[in-house]
C-alpha cells in the first residue's frame, strides 16, 4: 500500500487545501495479461512475469515492430500512476518509447502518457495519467522502431477502485 497525497497551495491568505487524499494500491498484482505475441513456444516468459511482484523475472514478446503487453484489472479503477520496470539481467535497451495507454474497453483505450528514450538494465519507468483516468485496462506498447521485443519485468499500475 502506498500513500498518495497531492497539496493545492494557494498563496492567498496562506491558506493549505489538500485537494484529495487516497490509498494507492498496486491494482496490477496477479492480474489477468495479455501479450501481443510470446517469445517462444514453452511460455517461458508469459505476461503474468510481468505481474508477479518479482523484478527478477520478466515477461518477453516475440519480434514485433509495436509489441503490447496489455492487463486486465477486472474492474474499473481511478488509475493515478503506472510505472514500468526493465528486466535487471541485461537489454535495458529493450524496453523504450513506450504508449502507456488506459480505457474501459479493450477498443477505446486513451493515452495515458509516452515515454521517449531507451530506459537501462533494471530501469524504472514512472507515466502519470491525467487527473481523473478510469479504466479497466491498461495497455502499454513500444511504438518506435521496425523489430522491437517487449520485455518488462513488472507493471504496477497505482490506482483506487471505482464502480
Ligand atoms: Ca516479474
Amino acid at each position: 500500500m502506498r500513500r498518495f497525497f497531492t497539496f493545492i497551495f494557494f498563496c492567498l491568505g496562506r491558506a493549505n487545501v489538500i485537494l484529495s487524499n487516497a490509498d494507492l494500491n498496486n491494482v496490477a498484482y496477479a492480474k489477468s495479461v495479455t501479450l501481443s505475441s510470446e517469445y517462444n513456444t514453452d511460455r517461458t516468459y508469459p505476461g503474468s512475469k510481468a505481474v508477479n511482484g518479482l523484478l527478477s523475472d520478466f515477461a518477453h514478446t516475440a519480434h514485433e515492430k509495436t509489441p503490447w503487453l496489455r492487463i486486465d484489472l477486472g474492474a474499473n479503477y481511478q488509475i493515478h500512476e503506472i510505472e514500468v520496470f526493465a528486466r535487471s539481467d541485461c537489454c535495458g535497451n529493450q524496453l523504450h518509447d513506450l504508449d502507456v495507454r488506459v480505457g474501459h474497453t479493450i477498443n477505446h483505450l486513451r493515452l495515458c502518457g509516452h515515454f521517449t528514450g531507451y530506459t537501462t538494465v533494471g530501469g524504472r519507468i514512472p507515466v502519470w495519467c491525467p487527473q481523473n483516468t478510469t479504466g479497466r485496462y491498461v495497455q502499454i506498447q513500444i511504438v518506435v522502431g521496425t523489430s522491437n521485443v517487449l520485455s518488462p519485468a513488472e507493471v504496477l499500475v497505482w490506482g483506487v477502485h471505482v464502480n
